[in-house]
């Protein structure tokens, strides 16, 4: 054993204020995204940071077949087909950030100890360049230090085998890890004994799982790629696909021109949902683009509940004047529960309605109509509902107005979830899941011939408490940033120093490498765009979109250091280590060739079968019965429709709504740069948007600082210093600032009903004049 009781020498992460931060920039928020900017942005990040050879190699296969997927975000490729080009800037981005020609190893860690990284930025941090050697911190230490790999395999080993029960340890995993590594490193968690397998979808889209498992019986969305092209009206809530999943614009923009009308509900006018000047073509280049949104509805944080059944009320009674806004043969023959529902949105109160979603009725009648006049709906979501203390209610309302109007099962139109990391759909296909289907625990134990753990396991937010609690003492992260990630970042931060060990499995350095357990690993990974020759052969891995295209992905770049190990070899290497006894698994065959372990794939998840064969030969869409069959896996086989008492959530006079969201210049805690373009931001990232009316009501001035402070039930008191704030068309009482920076404020316990989200889109918090300069 090597670990002693004595307290880690790191203090907790504080708000440090980037050197270039003093330079901050303030201007218009644009009105359009993409153009020609969007291409010298990331061509000239690209060749900076990765050099000609690289980018060329890496932004001609980024998306291509036979290329590589592109880690940025899940949204699906075209089938047939694809642009030279078939990526955008943030895509680009993403590629350069990961093939960044900087290497830290040993002289880097020797030359920095844990106590000096802790007090650099999350920005300063990955900007060092990719990780290229196994490190340990051992107890007591204030450095990192080189260990071979067997020999961090057998650290990772004792520690496993010395605790008295499997459950003291938890195997994170963020939604960036192939199919292959995720589906190894589920079968490590339960051969050792355990199902605590939390993710990054428990922060994510865990709200989106819970609300449709629940009605239409599978946690996925309903539609391809090609739905939204054939739609009429495309809904999208509570995203910011501009910045975040810049390839949708394309896919509004191909549904425009087909007719369709866009309705966005959002507080904020985002720019990617008014105009979008396509870079990919010569008129998007130089032109005016297209117009997006025909509607924007400019909603109050959190009314999207209210809002929903404002839509659903004026949708029944459309139907009571004017039969056939209601799918009569749909309901009767594939729904339950909607007599009942029928009734609780009749009594729905107005007056609410208007207080929750701070919307004229008439703008509301306005959107109904766009619904009632249109025979092909998609509904568009993201972390704007899924982070909210309501959100599983929220989606739940999607689905009963889409279920009202026959929207599932038919071309053109259904249920679009967006997915944030590249494959965290695929993860959870693959049993990163800490709440395994009984099913999907049958199938392994027929397969590996041991009984899987069957008791759930802990999530994201279980995790922290039980690390702080200590009932849990190991840490592993399969990709990821958990410290910075999660909310309550110095609970968080101090719950992870009290694990006995934690490992890091990652690209670049980041704040969980700091925040780390008594002992702790960082062992560095090949990313989606390196060439992976573990076994002497090329290994090629496969990924699941947000609409559950299943397809392979091949690296080509050169590795940042001889010494990387792909994911897949790394679980297979801590399994081969750890598990000496017990269940007689073949690691070593799983890393020597993927295949093998595309072979128990398809022999273990439910609707994979052939999985190895199908992939090679282009890839499959996973099976989803309401889309392909109006086959709804409930229990009862019908799709549910659901009564959601409305509450609407005030705050005290005084008191403001945040809302935690990305800026155009970072990947998650990842931060590119200091820019938010589309906002008008530059060099900074300490900014708090507000309304006009705002500031005049609480006596403050745009450019003034202030200190945020969150208020909870637990009367603790939660303080994110200095922000610089900036007047901004988001509606009275509801501000907006940037994640990572404002997790501190997030409470632990704020989380979404029924899912465990934290609710990162719904902090309430008070202003007070910077105490700091
Ligand atoms: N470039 C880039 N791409 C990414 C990511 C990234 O960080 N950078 N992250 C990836 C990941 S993991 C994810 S999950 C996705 C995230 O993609 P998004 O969900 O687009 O991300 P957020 O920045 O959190 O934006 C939330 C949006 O919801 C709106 N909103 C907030 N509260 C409410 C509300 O109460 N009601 C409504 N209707 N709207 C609201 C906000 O104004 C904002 O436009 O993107 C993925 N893609
Ligand atoms: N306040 C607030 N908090 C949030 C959110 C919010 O909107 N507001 N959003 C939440 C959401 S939607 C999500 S998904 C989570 C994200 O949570 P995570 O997925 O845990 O965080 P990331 O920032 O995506 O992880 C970045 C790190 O991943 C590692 N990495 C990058 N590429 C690879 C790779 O190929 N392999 C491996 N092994 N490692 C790699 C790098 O070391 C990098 O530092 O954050 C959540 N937290
Ligand atoms: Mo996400």
């Amino acid at each position: 054993m090597t670990t002693t009781p004595e307290q880690p020498l790191s203090p907790a992460s504080e708000p440090v204020v980037d050197a270039e931060e003093a330079r901050l920039r303030v201007g218009s928020p644009a009105d359009h995204a993409a153009g020609l900017k969007a291409v010298t942005v990331s061509m000239a990040r690209a060749l900076r940071q990765m050099g000609p050879v690289k980018t060329a190699r890496n932004l001609l296969t980024l998306n291509q077949v036979d290329g590589f997927d592109c880690m940025s975000c899940a949204w699906p490729d075209p089938q047939g087909h694809r642009h030279t080009a078939e990526f955008c800037e943030n895509g680009a981005k993403a590629v350069s950030w990961e093939g960044a020609r900087e290497t830290i190893g040993p002289d880097f860690f020797a030359a920095h100890s844990i106590s000096d990284l802790a007090g650099r930025t999350d920005h300063w941090l990955e900007k060092q360049g990719r990780l290229t050697h196994p490190m340990v911190r051992r107890a007591g230490s204030d450095h990192y230090e080189p260990i071979s790999w067997d020999d961090a395999f057998a650290v990772i080993g004792s520690h496993l085998n010395d605790l008295t029960s499997p459950d003291q340890a938890v195997f994170y995993t963020s939604g960036r890890a192939s199919n292959e590594a995720a589906f190894v490193y589920q079968l490590l968690a339960r051969a050792y004994g355990t199902n605590n397998l939390p993710d990054c979808s428990n922060m994510c889209h865990e709200s989106t799982g819970v609300g449709l498992a629940s009605t239409i019986g599978i946690g996925k969305g309903s539609v391809s790629l090609e739905d939204l092209h054939l739609a009429d009206l495309i809904v999208v809530s509570g995203q910011n696909p501009g910045t975040n999943h810049p390839r949708m614009l394309t896919a509004l923009e191909i549904a425009k021109r087909n007719g369709a009308r866009i309705l966005a509900i959002n507080p904020l006018p985002e720019a990617g949902l008014l105009r979008f000047d396509n870079p990919q073509k010569p008129r998007g280049l130089a032109g005016h683009g297209t117009p997006l949104a025909d509607k924007l509805l400019r909603i109050r944080s959190n009314g999207d509940l209210a809002l929903w059944q404002a839509i659903a009320q004026l949708l029944l009674a459309a139907d009571d004047s004017a039969p056939g806004v209601v799918d009569r043969a749909f309901v009767e023959a594939y729904t339950s529960g909607f007599d009942l529902w029928k009734e609780h949105i009749r009594e729905l109160d107005r007056d609410a309605v208007l207080r929750a979603t701070g919307l004229p009725w008439a703008e509301i009648e306005e959107a109904a109509a766009m619904l009632t006049s249109s025979e092909r709906i998609v509904h568009c979501w993201a972390m704007g509902i899924t982070q909210h203390h309501n959100a599983v209610a929220t989606i739940r309302e999607f689905v009963n107005v889409a279920l009202l109007q026959g929207m599932i099962g038919k071309p053109g139109a259904g249920l679009c979830p967006v997915r944030g990391h590249s494959n965290v759909q695929g993860d959870r296909s693959m049993g990163i899941w800490e709440k395994p289907p009984a099913v999907f625990l049958d199938r392994l134990r027929d397969e590996f011939g041991f009984e899987p753990p069957r008791h759930h396991g802990y999530d994201a937010v279980d995790t922290v408490r039980a690390l702080r609690d200590g009932k849990a003492k190991v840490f592993i992260g399969l990709g990821g940033n958990f410290v910075a990630a999660m909310s309550d970042t110095s609970v968080t931060a101090a719950a992870m120093r009290n694990a006995t060990l934690t490992v890091q499995i990652s690209t670049k350095l980041n704040r969980s490498h700091i925040d780390a357990g008594r002992t702790a690993l960082i062992l560095p990974t090949l990313g989606r765009t390196e060439r992976d020759l573990t076994g002497g052969i090329e290994q090629r891995v496969t990924v699941e979109d947000s609409m559950s295209a299943v397809h392979a992905s091949r690296g080509r770049s050169q590795p940042a250091g001889p010494l990387l190990r792909s994911e897949v070899d790394i679980v297979c290497g801590i399994a081969s280590a750890a598990l000496r006894t017990g269940p007689q698994i073949p690691w070593p065959d799983f890393s020597a060739d993927y295949d093998a372990i595309r072979e128990r794939i398809g022999r273990v998840v439910p609707g994979c079968d052939g999985y190895a064969e199908k992939v090679r030969t282009g890839g499959f869409t996973m099976p989803h019965g309401p889309r392909d069959s109006r086959t709804f896996p409930t229990p009862s086989g019908r799709a549910v429709f659901t009564v959601s008492p409305l509450e609407v959530l005030t705050v005290p006079p005084g008191r403001l709504v945040l809302q935690t969201l990305r800026s155009h210049d970072q990947f998650n805690t990842t931060i590119y740069g200091l820019d938010d373009r589309y906002r008008g931001i530059r060099s900074g990232r300490r900014v708090l948007f507000i309304s006009a009316e705002d500031l005049a009501e609480l006596g403050f001035a745009d450019g003034d600082h202030v200190d945020l402070t969150s208020e909870w039930a637990d009367g603790v008191t939660r303080r994110a210093d200095r922000f610089r704030l900036v007047t901004y068309p988001t509606p009275k009482g509801c501000v907006a600032a940037y994640y990572p920076e404002t997790n501190p404020l997030v409470p632990l316990d704020s989380q979404a009903a029924e899912s465990g989200t934290p609710t990162s889109k719904w902090v309430v918090v008070r202003l007070s004049p910077a105490t700091t300069s």
